[in-house]
C-alpha cells in the first residue's frame, strides 16, 4: 500500500496503522532543526510520581501548543508555538493530511535516557489518534509490542535522525511503544510528537 506522500512506507504490523519515512528531511534541515531545537526550546526536567514517590523522567521535556492536556494526573499549561515548532508542524501536517495543536519533545540525553513501554491512549487524544513522532540527532531503537496477542513479535526501527514515524487508526488501541535505554554510547536525541488534543 502507498502513502500519497512517497516518503512514507508502511510497517507491516497487525492491529495497526503505522508508517516511516526515514529521510522525511535531508541530512542539512536535521542538523540545522537539531541545533536550532536544542537552543530554542524551553527544556525541562519534569518529576512524575510513581506509587507516591517523586521520581525525576530520564529524560528532558517540553510541551508547546494551544491546549492544556492532563499528564499523570496533572492539569498543565503548554508554552506558546515557537516559528520554528510552527514550521515543522505545518510541513507534517502537509504529509500526513492531518492536522495538529500540540507537540511533546523530549530530549534524550545518552544511552541511559529512554522511554518505557506505553501508549498515546489518554482520552483527550480521541478513539484513534493520530500522532506524528520526528526525531533528529543520534539514531535509536523505537520498540513496538503488541497488547493483547503475545505470539506477535515485537518490532523494532532503527528510527533515524530527519525520520518520521506516523501512528495512526487502531495502533495506540492495540500496540505499545517505547525507547529503550542502551548501554552503546549514544548522542544526545530530540523527539517530537505533534498530537491533537481535544477538550
Ligand atoms: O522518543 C520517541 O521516539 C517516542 C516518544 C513517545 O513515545 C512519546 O512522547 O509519547
Ligand atoms: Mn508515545
Amino acid at each position: 500500500m502507498a502513502h500519497p506522500d512517497n516518503r512514507f512506507h508502511k510497517i507491516p504490523m497487525p492491529d495497526a496503522d503505522v508508517w516511516y519515512a526515514p529521510a522525511f528531511f535531508t541530512p542539512e534541515q536535521s542538523e540545522l532543526y537539531y541545533n536550532q531545537l536544542l537552543e530554542q526550546v524551553n527544556w525541562q526536567q519534569e518529576h512524575i510520581k510513581l506509587f507516591g514517590k517523586a521520581v525525576v523522567l530520564p529524560r528532558l521535556t517540553a510541551w508547546y501548543g494551544d491546549k492544556s492536556y492532563t499528564y499523570s494526573g496533572l492539569k498543565n499549561q503548554p508554552q506558546p508555538w515557537l516559528p520554528l515548532l510552527l514550521n515543522l508542524k505545518t510541513q507534517v501536517e502537509l504529509a500526513t493530511n492531518h492536522t495538529y495543536n500540540s507537540v511533546l519533545l523530549n530530549l534524550y540525553q545518552d544511552g541511559q535516557s529512554g522511554m518505557g513501554w506505553h501508549s498515546d491512549d489518554e482520552p483527550e487524544l480521541g478513539a484513534e489518534p493520530t500522532i506524528a513522532s520526528v526525531s533528529f540527532g543520534a539514531p535509536r531503537r523505537f520498540g513496538f509490542r503488541h497488547k493483547q496477542n503475545r505470539a506477535i513479535k515485537n518490532l523494532y526501527l532503527t528510527v533515524a535522525p530527519g525520520s518520521v514515524v506516523l501512528m495512526q487508526g487502531p495502533t495506540q488501541h492495540n500496540w505499545q511503544h517505547a525507547i529503550p535505554k542502551t548501554a552503546k554510547p549514544t548522542g544526545k536525541r530530540i523527539n517530537l510528537t505533534f498530537r491533537s488534543i481535544s477538550g
